[in-house]
Parts: structure tokens; sequence; C-alpha cells
């Protein structure tokens, strides 16, 4: 009887525990849950990456030569890789969302979502010929050959418009390819053109236009998911940020109405009189690029003592 009464207890006491571990495995791992952001080691995407996260309030060490940081306030883990082989890190779910440029999203034509674009680092992929050579529009390239690292973004624009030439792939020092006689022209990256210049080329077609775009995993939890949310919510509120100015200015009252039409902030301008009889000081939110423009325009209507601030973080 006490035989039946202790292995009765037994078969009890391991399902509890069994039932309590379970448990506490599914809290850890809801407190576990970290989304891993795959961002460019050191290169031309790196300093804006990385001020992108560090301007949302996620705060990590990214100390030279780190190759993951763990984030001290937010579930982040950063992951320092090249940029070439992030989208596939992405696809294969290693990382849960990384931040490439659209030219090597798109070369590399890995199953991954398009999440964000995010304005930094553009440029553009153009064919560029010897700048003696007389360019005679895309068809003049057919049966010429071209050197590249995009071959996949030119061959879908010799494609599209029936042309046929050699592609040749290279990894680097694309530029160089005419002048030691391996290619007619090139298609590469190009921002101020100043590389195509002193190698003695000219720009003669724009293929593809770049900028940062973050892309993501296509199957993540829905607690990534959460994660990835409320990242892009700040980055949200920092980008609106960076595109307004926070004007306050001094008028007279009178001129008031005529003012306060020139300042179509996020409601109308708040009103505050001043210590001076017959004067108040409007303030309101301008958009940076209207901010030129309407600033004369201001003055003309009676602004003066105009104060221009930066905004941090704007939300609606
Ligand atoms: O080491 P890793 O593989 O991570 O980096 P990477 O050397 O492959 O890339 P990196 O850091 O040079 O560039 C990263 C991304 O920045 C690119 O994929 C583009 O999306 C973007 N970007 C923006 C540029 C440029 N501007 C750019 N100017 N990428 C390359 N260039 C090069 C271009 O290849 C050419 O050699 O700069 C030269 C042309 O510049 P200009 O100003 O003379 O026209
Ligand atoms: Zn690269």
């Amino acid at each position: 009887m006490l035989k039946l009464f202790t292995i009765a207890s037994a078969i009890v006491y391991s399902l509890l525990f069994t039932v309590n571990c379970s448990l506490l495995i599914c809290k850890l791992k809801k407190v576990d849950t970290i989304l891993r952001i795959a961002v460019q080691k050191s290169g031309r995407l790196s300093e804006d990456s990385l001020n992108l996260f560090k301007e949302c309030g996620i705060k990590f060490d990214n100390g030279a030569g780190k190759l993951k940081a763990t984030s001290s306030n937010f579930p982040a883990e950063f992951l320092f890789l090249r940029d070439d082989d992030i989208p596939g890190y992405v696809e294969d779910g290693v990382a849960d969302i990384g931040i490439v440029g659209q030219n090597v999203h798109v070369e590399s034509h890995k199953n991954v979502s398009e999440v964000k674009l995010l304005g930094f680092s553009k440029c553009r992929l153009s064919i560029a010929i010897p700048r003696e050579d007389v360019y005679g529009g895309v068809q003049s390239l057919e049966g010429k050959d071209i050197a590249t690292s995009y071959p996949i973004i030119l061959g879908n624009f010799l494609k599209e418009h029936g042309v046929t030439s050699h592609i040749h792939e290279i990894s680097g020092s694309v530029e160089i390819a005419p002048s030691i006689g391996l290619a007619h022209a090139v298609c590469d990256i190009v921002s101020s053109g100043g590389t195509l210049l002193s190698n003695g080329l000219k720009e003669v077609e724009v293929i593809f236009r770049s900028e940062a775009i973050m892309i993501g995993c296509p199957d993540m939890s829905a607690e990534k998911q959460e994660i990835v949310k409320q990242i892009l919510f700040r980055i949200d509120a920092v980008q609106r940020a960076k595109n307004s100015k926070y004007v306050v200015l001094n008028t007279k009252n009178e001129n008031i109405e005529a003012i306060s039409k020139l300042l179509p902030g996020m409601q109308s301008p708040s009103i505050n009189p001043l210590a001076q009889s017959g004067w108040s000081a409007l303030s309101s939110v301008i958009n940076e690029n209207d901010f030129w423009q309407n600033i004369e325009k201001l003055r003309e209507a009676g602004a003066e003592g105009i104060l221009v601030m930066p905004i941090e973080k704007m939300i609606y």
C-alpha cells in the first residue's frame, strides 16, 4: 500500500515538474525573443545604418572588430557582416532583418521581404563607355562586351530592351575594364561620377536607382514582427523630425492671421502674448524643404526675431 502511494506521488510530482518546466520554458522564450539585425561591418552603409538605430534610442556597443553586439535597452542583437552576405543570412533566418543597398538586394535574388526604404546611401547603377566613343542608344550595345559586378540587374535591363551583350562578371575595379581591353563598356555604381571621369569613361545609361533598404526574413515569428513594428514606429518618428524644423517668431498682433497661413504646422500655430503690448510669439513646425521659401514670405508678412530649431522626434 505504502509502495503504491509512493509510486503515485512520484508520478504526480514528475507530472507537476514537467508542467512547471514547460511553463518556465514558455515564459523564458517570450522574454528571450531577440531580434537579430544584420548591418554592414564597415563600408558606405555602416555609419548611417548604426546611426539609424542609435537615433531610435537603441543602445549597443559596436567597438572596433566586434562581429556581434547585444543592445542594453532593446530586445535586439546586431550582427556586423559584409553587405553581400546579408540577404542570404536574412533569407535563412540567421538574421531577422538587415540593411543593404537595393542594388545588393535585387542582385542577390534572395527570398526576403522588403520592409522599408531608408533614404540613405543613394546611388545609381549606370552603363559607361570610353569618353571618346559615340553612344548610339541601348541598341548600340548589341554584341558588345560589358564588365559588371551586377550581371542580374544588367541582364534584366538588356533583356527588357531586346539587346544581347556579353556580360563579363568581375567583382571589383570594374572601371578599368575598357582601358585594359576586357570590355567595350562597364556597368557600375555611380555616386558623384568622379570615378568614371578619372578612368576616362562617360555615363550613358542609368539602369537602376538605389538607396538603403531594410529587408526581412519572410517567416518571422509574431513576437519578432512586433519588435520590427516598434523599430519602424521609432524610425518614422526620427525621419519625420529630420524633415522638419520648429520655428518661433515674434510679430505684431495685426500680422498673426497672415503669418499663421504661412505656418502650416502640425495643427495651427501656438500663439503667446509677449510682455510688450500688441505683440505675440508664434511657434509651429515647418517642413525643412519649405523652410527657405517660407522664411522670406514670413519676413515680408511682419515676422521678426525668427528662431529655427531642430526637432529630435515627432510622434503623431
Ligand atoms: O565590404 P563590403 O562587401 O561590406 O562592402 P562593399 O565594398 O561591397 O560596399 P560599399 O561599402 O562600397 O557600398 C555599400 C553600398 O553603398 C553599395 O551596395 C551601394 O548601395 C551604396 N553606395 C552608395 C555605393 C556608392 N554610393 C559608391 N559610390 N557603393 C559603391 N560606390 C563605389 C562604386 O562602386 C565606384 O567604385 O564608388 C565608386 C563610384 O563613386 P563616385 O562617387 O566616384 O561616382
Ligand atoms: Zn560588398
